[in-house]
């Protein structure tokens, strides 16, 4: 999931520790919500209302939950930590920080 889609989620954690489900959650964190960010620059040149806090900590957000979780910011750093969360045994946030000015294409816009 995106950060932002964690933002909309992550007190269902919750019940994922409540509920004994060691779920493993992949956040993809640019600090925006860059389907929001970039198609607004493409169309008006800037962006608003579209930032989320840079860095921000959603795996602390889940072990402060009952869960656990890491930051990684390196590629290479991805599948070490998700074999992490594979075994932990509980709700595992694996935190990835990747760079806010990569706009990632789409195809529904014919842009
Ligand atoms: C409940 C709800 N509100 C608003 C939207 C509109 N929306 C679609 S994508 C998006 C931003 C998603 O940001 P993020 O999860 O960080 O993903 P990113 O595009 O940055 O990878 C929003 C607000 C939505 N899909 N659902
Ligand atoms: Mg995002």
């Amino acid at each position: 999931m995106g950060d932002g889609a964690a933002g909309f989620s992550l007190m269902d954690v919750d019940t994922l520790v409540r509920q004994n489900l060691p779920v493993v959650m992949v956040v993809g964190n640019n600090s925006a919500w860059g389907l929001e960010k970039h198609p607004m620059r493409l169309l008006h040149q800037y962006d608003v209302a579209a930032d989320l806090q840079q860095g921000l900590r959603y795996d602390a957000v889940v072990a402060a939950l009952g869960g656990a979780g890491e930051v990684v910011t390196d590629p290479g750093g991805i599948g070490p930590a998700i074999d992490r969360a594979m075994s932990a045994g509980v709700p595992y946030l694996v935190n990835i920080l990747t760079d806010p000015e990569a706009a990632y294409p789409r195809s529904t816009t014919g842009l």
